[in-house]
């Protein structure tokens, strides 16, 4: 017997990407790696309605979107940016290089080293969200990375939003281009003549983006690919239905396509949840996308136990895990699957979101069971080195050559051989 119950379902959410989006976004790529800067201006005339002379954001527009904003937005932004710096800070200082003799006269290490240019994308939509440079540029700066470039699509003015702005600014980004949607990904990936191709290339946006990042991956890095957003709260018997409803309302109002579920191992808490939630909707500004998205995606389960409400949650490696109940770090140890975990009723989704620190730029669908969001990993490499004295290499060569006589690898063997010669440059002997 079951011991989840649906009080209220969704439709199987898809995973996939449309073909004909796979098709559109393969001829944006192609045309922008074939003819550059033109095919750039093109589809921004195109999909932005707006023409542009200059793709690259002077100095000149950084200053005057700084003037739009009033000092305490700008204090409000910066604020931001410094915790998410002073997390990342943190991260950095927890990632090692090391060096070590594993055996007599073999040394063995690693350094940790950052990708040399990255190309973040800061996506616009329905609501440019102005902590989003901080998220992926603020990383890349803490890893040490040369050159980040960053894109973000122009507003019907031909600038990108000014919070947004002075936020890419201010977060570290050497270089800013007014370029949106796969055409964006498209010109990091490959190079135009007025944007640098990038190493790797970063940061969550519409279906297209995340299309082209699919496809341009191998040809640079990506990060992960990253669908609209999702929580999952997790209740029992003593948590606060309205903030319940609230922060699911918050994560409904993003698209249609996100995903609020409810996980409940108390039933009257289910159900006064869904009845508090339609309450609350109708008291909201963004109400019609909070109700489309909470019909078409809403669930709400209940669980037996809090073991069965575990499982769920690790099944459906939720990108936000809010844990509402009693006791939530009673369970910690069981989760494992999500982008980032929000601990009891004064951890909203919201201040993760926003302001604490930590990065929102997380994994959707499922991408939990084997990524996490961005870190300052997303920015670093970890790279090996070796080295043999004479002495090691006496004991490893024969070994080595032995592995290659079984493989039938000629030329290894005797390059393993070769290091058992005795008339080998002198600086190495004892
Ligand atoms: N929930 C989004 C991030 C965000 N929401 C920023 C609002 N502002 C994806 O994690
Ligand atoms: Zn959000």
């Amino acid at each position: 017997m079951s011991t989840i119950e649906y009080l209220k379902e969704a439709e199987d959410v898809s995973i996939g990407i449309e073909q004909d989006v796979t098709d559109a976004v393969h001829d944006i790529l192609s045309e922008v790696n074939e003819r550059g800067d033109d095919a750039l201006h093109e589809y921004t005339e195109r999909f932005d309605d707006v023409e542009l002379e200059e793709f690259r954001v002077s100095e000149t527009e950084i200053e005057n979107a700084t003037d739009e904003l009033t000092d305490s937005e700008k204090e409000t932004i910066d604020k931001t940016i410094e915790n998410v710096r002073a997390f990342h800070t943190e991260q950095r200082e927890h990632i090692s290089g090391f060096e070590k003799e594993f055996e007599e006269g073999v040394r063995l290490g690693q350094r940790v080293v950052p990708v040399e240019s990255v190309g973040t994308y800061v996506p616009g939509g329905r609501h440019p969200l102005v902590a989003a440079p901080a998220m992926s540029i603020v990383p890349a700066t803490v890893a040490g990375v040369d050159r980040i470039v960053t894109c973000a699509p122009p507003q019907a003015d031909g600038g990108i939003q000014p919070a947004q702005l002075y936020a890419m600014d201010r977060s570290g980004a050497d270089e800013i281009y007014s370029i949106g949607g796969a055409q964006a990904i498209a010109a990091m990936a490959y190079g135009t003549e007025s944007v640098p191709s990038v190493a790797k290339v970063t940061g969550p946006g519409n279906v297209f983006v995340t299309e082209a990042k699919r496809q341009v991956f191998g040809h640079v890095g990506i990060d992960f690919l990253a669908g609209p957003s999702e929580v999952l709260i997790l209740t029992d018997e003593t948590a606060d239905v309205d903030l319940v409803a609230t922060d699911l309302l918050a994560q409904a109002e993003h698209d249609p396509n996100s995903r609020p579920i409810l996980v409940s191992t108390d039933r009257d808490i289910a159900e006064a949840t869904i009845e508090t939630f339609d309450e609350q909707a109708t008291q909201l500004r963004t109400e019609d996308v909070a109700r489309e998205c909470w019909e078409n995606n809403g669930e709400v389960l209940v669980a037996e136990t809090m073991s069965d409400a575990v499982d769920v949650a690790n099944e459906y490696a939720i990108e936000h895990l809010q844990v509402m109940i009693d006791e939530p770090r009673s369970i910690v140890d069981d989760l494992h699957n999500y982008g980032s975990l929000f601990l009891g009723d004064y951890s909203p989704v919201v201040f993760g979101d926003k302001a604490v620190g930590t990065n929102h730029s997380l994994p959707t669908l499922e991408v939990a069971r084997y990524s996490s969001g961005i870190t300052v990993n997303t920015y670093l490499k970890v790279l090996t080195h070796q080295e043999a004295t004479e002495e090691g290499a006496a004991r490893i060569a024969p070994w080595a050559a032995k592995i290659c006589e079984l493989e039938g690898t000629h030329a290894h063997q005797l390059s393993a051989e070769a290091r058992l010669r005795d008339d080998i440059s002198p600086k190495y002997g004892p």
